[in-house]
């Protein structure tokens, strides 16, 4: 595996099978990348730790998934001027308004850059830290320009019967 560049926080185990698609993306563009389970609410001190150190180990752009009251996105972005993308777990209860919510209303200053609910958001957020690395990184945004048109293709070929 190449170093990691981009960090992937979780706050729970529970939330894995949930970001997956993301791991599976960076893993078929072969970017290095780590994982981490921390919580904004159950591990503080640890979360901070690990987010302050992680620049100084290459980490560029951080992913954080939680659900519920998900503090981690927000934390997370507190700790680090590095871009910082949110994911809103789904959850039983509220279908992940909650995790939604919690995540894109952050105050001014603070930015987290949240995407969807569900598998398209989780996969949106690994592509968009991967369009990150590409601002500096020739390879992977060519890498991107070929998964770009690779969908374009996949559209255009359909034939509808009607
Ligand atoms: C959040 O609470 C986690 O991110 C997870 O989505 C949710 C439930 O966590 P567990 O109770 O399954 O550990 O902090």
């Amino acid at each position: 595996m190449n170093k990691a560049r981009i960090a992937i926080i979780m706050g729970s185990l529970s939330d894995l099978k949930v970001v997956q698609p993301a791991i599976d993306l960076l893993k078929d563009f072969k970017v290095g990348f780590e994982v981490k389970i921390l919580s904004a609410h159950r591990t503080p001190k640890e979360l901070a730790q690990y987010v302050e150190a992680a620049p100084k180990k290459g980490i560029k752009v951080f992913i954080a998934a939680a659900g519920g009251a998900a503090a981690l996105a927000g934390v997370v972005a507190s700790h680090t001027a590095l871009p910082v993308i949110g994911i809103p777990v789904e959850t039983k209860s509220l279908k992940g308004l909650d995790s939604l919510l919690s995540t894109v209303q952050m105050p001014a200053g603070i930015p987290v850059a949240t995407v969807a609910i569900g598998e398209g958001g989780v996969r949106n957020s690994a592509l968009l830290a991967l369009r990150i690395l590409a601002l500096s990184d020739k390879g992977i945004l060519a890498r991107l320009e070929r998964y770009r048109k690779s969908q374009k293709s996949k559209i255009l070929k359909i034939k509808v019967k009607i």
